[in-house]
């Protein structure tokens, strides 16, 4: 898999990417990330990347153009499956899109600024709009940092137990249940008897008890999307 940022702080995007789970990925060329800085792109001579909207109103609108020369540069190279626009607007972001997101091959992912983009991006460029939760973020680099970590560790080979992704939290729409390692006790907290029981059978009744519990109290609307 393949995934090309544009964005105004490439140096924002290198500390995730650069450590861990991400960087494994990619060292072992599951997948390619590369960066583009949008400023590389601008053509007028003091290099802005922005402007005022029309209409009038507060804030900046980031510019058709360099943003139109890079997704058309990208696209000569190769075919994208999405061009996707990161959004305070956008369609919440959701375990299934990130499933769906990991079965493709080349995919582009724009980060927003100030006011956003200019409209006639979205119409004639743009295939999702996806948002990371409703509360605005500074700039949509972080909210596709968070997108492409949520894709890239669903790649097969990426994580070293292949089970892990399917057990995670939102796979099976409830949040996982608690877990415990050594000691058995700690300062008089004693991890479950049943987990140190040794009865398989019994363990998962309650793992799937305490997540039931956990997603009843704290998502009940994931319950909702059972079955
Ligand atoms: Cl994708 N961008 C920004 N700027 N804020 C957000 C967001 C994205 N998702 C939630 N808040």
């Amino acid at each position: 898999m393949r995934i090309d940022i544009l964005t105004l702080l490439p140096e924002l995007l290198a500390g995730p990417f650069s450590a861990s789970i991400m960087k494994r990925a990619q060292d072992k060329k599951l997948v390619e990330i590369h960066f583009h800085n949008i400023r590389d792109y601008a053509t007028n001579k003091h290099k802005n990347v922005d402007d005022y909207q029309y209409g009038g109103g507060a804030g900046m609108v980031m510019s058709i153009e360099p943003i139109v020369t890079i997704i058309e540069k990208l696209q000569h190279e190769r075919t994208y499956d999405e061009v996707i626009y990161l959004t305070p607007d956008g369609v919440l972001l959701q375990q299934a899109i990130c499933n769906d997101l990991s079965l493709k091959g080349n995919i582009m992912l724009l980060c927003g600024h100030y006011k956003g983009i200019d409209e006639r991006i979205r119409e004639h460029f743009i295939t999702k709009e996806i948002s990371i939760g409703s509360y605005v973020l500074s700039g949509g680099e972080i909210a596709a940092a968070v997108l492409t970590d949520a894709i890239v560790r669903l790649l097969p080979g990426v994580l070293n137990d292949e089970t892990s992704a399917l057990t995670d939290s939102f796979q099976d729409h409830l949040l996982s249940p608690p877990v415990y390692t050594r000691p058995p006790e700690f300062r008089g907290w004693k991890v479950p008897d049943v987990l140190l029981s040794g009865n398989f059978p019994n363990i998962e009744k309650w793992r799937e008890d305490k997540a039931l519990e956990r997603t009843k109290d704290r998502r009940p609307d994931l319950l909702n999307k059972t079955q």
